[in-house]
């Protein structure tokens, strides 16, 4: 009845069809992954926009050089009904210790049992680009910058005749990357994780990488930071939950968790909602003490990310929803 009554009323002009929604955003998933915490919370936000329908994750891929990195990604991939999600992790990599979650994939079930198995993450992503439609695909970094600028230096392969910027500039759309500060932290300067521990990579990403950046500084996953409410209480469909007890053992007591990468994945998916404002255009750089430096350029391809309080306030809540979401089909 209700299909008649739209039908006729589309008919007759009084109600315009619905524009059709937009495709789904394919993603690739660039992470450090098993050293805080946020980087699995993001992988959950990830498959909740999956489920709704407005992404494809089509790969992730590793920084983090630790061999349990990749079969923890497996086993989030696989509660979540993705199993086959392929995964790719970095050799010879940086920060090589031991995480104080990803062993707990032991418990759930994957099929990725070290990162030795998964293919070359430089490769993957040559691969991965090859296969998409050209300026497509939005590339969430919310690690190191390595992989990324070891694919600027690869050659051409089986896959793709183009070096690897030009088949970024070819493939990529947008990089939207959790790294750097663009503001004072406790009245200093903020030399920021994610550049630090790879400050080569990081200026290389920075001076050659082809496409429109958009950066996630430091201060935003502090000022949206995850209610720790949310943590205790929004993950009890499932029992044990993978993301709840990664959580659980990165960190000693419940707190508001910062909410670092999950706001870099939320730009590269849902760019459009207001959940932040932009800087203006300019270049990024980092000094040799890893410093962040922004200059403005009508031409520039670097943005920040900004959050009013009324932002602020959305994006916690919608961060602590999406990350808790349950997976499909998940009854309990
Ligand atoms: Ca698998
Ligand atoms: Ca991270």
């Amino acid at each position: 009845m209700l299909r008649l009554v739209i039908a006729s009323l589309l008919a007759s002009g009084v109600i315009d069809e619905a524009p059709a929604p937009p495709p789904p955003v394919p993603l690739i998933y660039d992470t450090d992954m098993g050293n805080d915490v946020d980087d699995a919370l993001a992988l959950a936000v990830i498959h909740a926009l999956e489920s709704r329908g407005e992404c494809e994750l089509l790969a992730v891929t590793i920084t983090k050089d630790h061999t349990l990195s990749a079969p923890f990604i497996d086993a989030v991939n696989t509660f979540y009904g993705r199993g086959d999600v392929p995964v790719g992790a970095v050799r010879e990599g940086v920060t090589k210790q031991d995480s104080k979650f990803t062993g707990i994939a032991e418990r759930y079930p994957h099929d990725l049992k070290r990162g030795e198995d998964a293919p070359d993450a430089t490769a993957l992503l040559r691969e991965v680009l090859a296969g998409q439609a050209d300026g497509s695909v939005v590339i969430a970094q919310v690690g190191f910058s390595t992989n990324l600028a070891r694919l600027l230096d690869s050659g051409p392969d089986e896959h793709s005749d183009l070096n690897g910027r030009d088949l970024a500039a070819k493939k990529v759309k947008l990089v939207s990357i959790m790294a750097g500060a663009f503001k004072p932290h406790n009245d200093r300067p903020h030399p920021e994780y994610n550049v630090v521990k790879d400050i080569p990579a990081a200026q290389q990403l920075t001076t050659d990488w082809p496409t429109p950046i958009v950066y996630s500084g430091f201060e935003i996953g502090l000022e949206t930071a995850l209610p720790q409410d949310s943590m205790k209480f929004d993950y009890r469909y499932a029992s044990p939950h993978i993301i709840e007890e990664a959580y659980r053992h990165y960190n000693n007591d419940y707190h508001d968790q910062p909410s670092w990468d999950l706001t870099s994945v939320l730009y590269a998916v849902r760019p459009d909602r207001n959940y932040f404002s932009l800087s203006p255009k300019g270049t990024v750089t980092y000094d040799d003490q890893g410093i962040t430096r922004f200059a403005e350029a009508d031409n520039g391809l670097h943005q920040y990310l900004i959050a009013d309080p009324a932002q602020r306030e959305r994006v916690r809540e919608v961060l602590s929803a999406l990350a808790s979401q349950p997976p499909d089909g998940c009854v309990n």
